[in-house]
């Protein structure tokens, strides 16, 4: 089975409406399929190929689409780089998925230098050579890949096929609606499934999407007080900034507004209220990199009753509780349908991602006497702050590998404006000062994931076969 080239079929059917606007320019979808074929061409001149497996590192802005739009006209595998991970984190990204290429916007060139990467200002340059544009595409087609942390220190890359993104995007409106005048405002990144999966649903719908750089609190409560966007996806702490500035300038969401898609980690129930005090219509949602963004949505009709539960399943999905019968009974969250990546690539390429059809996520959750899903805990020792996934082993082992650390110890404990922090606890060999422990991080690790604290220990909480016990060093915060 095969779907028509998305970009080329969405110019056609409408490619006099508005695709992207960034700060004062905007573009049609006509416009978009015009630049996107241009790329392609560049693309191509520089050796990209069809099913050419691309590493891209990029901000959010328009030129990173144009390159993508243009990979997806080649046929090509986007994988996507985090922009705020440290090189040595990148480093391990592009080798384990065996990227031919690494594209990179020449303000980041320097992060991935050993890598012999194509500057974006060099796409830009380059003379467009012929290509053949890929009219049909297959389902099973990996469009996407993205990295998520795992519990052994290793990221996984997950592979999103032409499939997943459309089932996604399909059930995403279903269940929320679309209109021809819908603007979806994107300041989650693009790397992320959270804001890619926006760029999904415009091809797929004919939407519009506000793009911004950088997440700017201020500007996003304006659009959405003042109409010029309907639609918004963010984490808690965007919510938490954004309702700051909507209550302390007394305005309220323009009737024209329509949602804020609120996942990536839990809500708070207070957040939600204070949403609902400025009018502002929230939708919680569960969802993750492995199954393209949302799975369950908490319809608004439903979030007063409903308060804390990330709502029910997509129309094509399903999920259960493994191993319960019934309603209330906690455990492992499942999930089955068309949107459950087939699998990872790289070193846990044979690693099997699902089980009879379910996804086994290793969240904790419930669903009620009504379907409605409500997630408790989170899979094992993993940490969201603010929406980016820190899981403890990736920080142990960069302080392990320092000379004076003999044993590390990291887990995450609550933080009033990221939702949850890591703090680590350290046995050390020779004396050494934690300010330089942390900086030692700091070159290795992202910044989002270097500890908060750093306290000294003489033994770390360990069971009789010398496992690590983090649960037991969350008691010592
Ligand atoms: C919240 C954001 C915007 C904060 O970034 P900000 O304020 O722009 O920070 P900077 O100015 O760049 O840096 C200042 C300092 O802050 C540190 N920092 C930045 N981010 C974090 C963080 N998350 N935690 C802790 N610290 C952070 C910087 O390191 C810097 O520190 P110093 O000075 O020490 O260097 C930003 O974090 C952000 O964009 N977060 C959201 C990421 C995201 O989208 N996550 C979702 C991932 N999950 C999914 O995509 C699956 C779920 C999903 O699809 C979904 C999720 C949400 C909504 C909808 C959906 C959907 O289903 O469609
Ligand atoms: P990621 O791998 O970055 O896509 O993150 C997905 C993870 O974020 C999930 O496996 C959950 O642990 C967590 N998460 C996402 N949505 C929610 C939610 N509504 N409530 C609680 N945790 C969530
Ligand atoms: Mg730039
Ligand atoms: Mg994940
Ligand atoms: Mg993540």
């Amino acid at each position: 089975m095969t779907y028509p080239n998305w970009l080329s079929q969405r110019s056609h059917l409408s490619g006099g409406r508005m695709a992207l606007s960034f700060q004062e320019q905007q573009w049609t979808f006509a416009e978009m399929n015009e630049i996107a074929l241009e790329y392609a061409g560049k693309l191509t001149a520089l050796g990209v190929a069809k099913e050419s497996r691309v590493a891209i590192l990029a901000r959010s802005n328009p030129e990173f689409v144009f390159v993508m739009y243009g990979c997806m006209h080649v046929g090509c595998e986007m994988v996507m780089l985090n922009e705020r991970l440290a090189p040595p984190e990148l480093a391990y990204q592009i080798e384990d998925s065996e990227a031919e290429f690494v594209l990179v916007d020449d303000e980041l060139k320097e992060k991935v230098k050993d890598y012999n990467p194509i500057l974006f200002s060099s796409i830009r340059e380059a003379v467009p050579a012929e290509f053949e544009i890929q009219h049909e595409w297959e389902k099973g087609r990996t469009i996407s890949i993205m990295y998520t942390s795992g519990t052994t220190g290793n990221p996984k890359g997950v592979r999103q096929t032409a499939e997943n993104h459309f089932s996604s995007a399909v059930s995403s409106a279903l269940n929320i609606g679309i209109s021809p005048d819908d603007v979806w405002l994107c300041s989650v990144p693009l790397f992320h499934i959270s804001g890619f999966s926006i760029l999904m649903r415009s091809l797929i719908y004919g939407m519009g999407v506000r793009l911004y750089e950088k997440f700017d609190a201020e500007r996003s409560a304006k659009e959405i007080c003042s109409g010029t966007v309907t639609h918004m996806s963010m984490v808690g702490v965007m919510l938490e900034r954004i309702l700051r500035n909507v209550e302390e300038a007394s305005l309220a969401a323009s009737p024209r507004f329509k949602a804020i898609l609120a996942g990536g980690g839990p809500i708070p129930v207070a957040y939600i209220k204070r949403a609902e005090q400025c009018g502002i219509p929230v939708l919680q949602t569960y969802g993750m990199t492995e199954t393209s963004s949302q799975t369950t949505t908490l319809q608004s009709a439903d979030a007063e009753r409903k308060i804390g539960s990330s709502g029910k399943p997509l129309f094509l999905y399903q999920v259960k509780i493994d191993g319960t019968a019934k309603a209330g009974e906690k455990g492992e969250i499942l999930i089955h349908g068309p949107q459950v990546t087939p699998g990872y690539i790289g070193r846990f390429s044979g690693r099997k991602v699902q089980e009879e059809g379910w996804l086994h996520t290793g969240d904790v959750g419930y669903l009620d006497e009504e379907g409605f899903l409500f997630v408790v805990d989170r899979r094992s020792d993993l940490i969201v702050s603010g929406g980016e996934n820190i899981y403890p082993a990736e920080i142990e082992k960069v302080l392990l590998a320092h000379p004076a650390v003999r044993e590390a110890g990291v887990c995450g404990v609550p933080d009033e404006e990221w939702g949850e922090v890591p703090v680590a606890f350290v046995v050390l060999n020779e004396s050494a000062e934690a300010d330089e422990l942390l900086a030692y991080c700091r070159e290795q690790i992202a910044s989002y994931k270097v500890p908060k604290r750093l306290s000294f220990a003489d033994a770390l909480p360990r069971n009789a076969s010398n496992k690590l016990l983090r649960r037991e060093l969350k008691l010592w915060n």
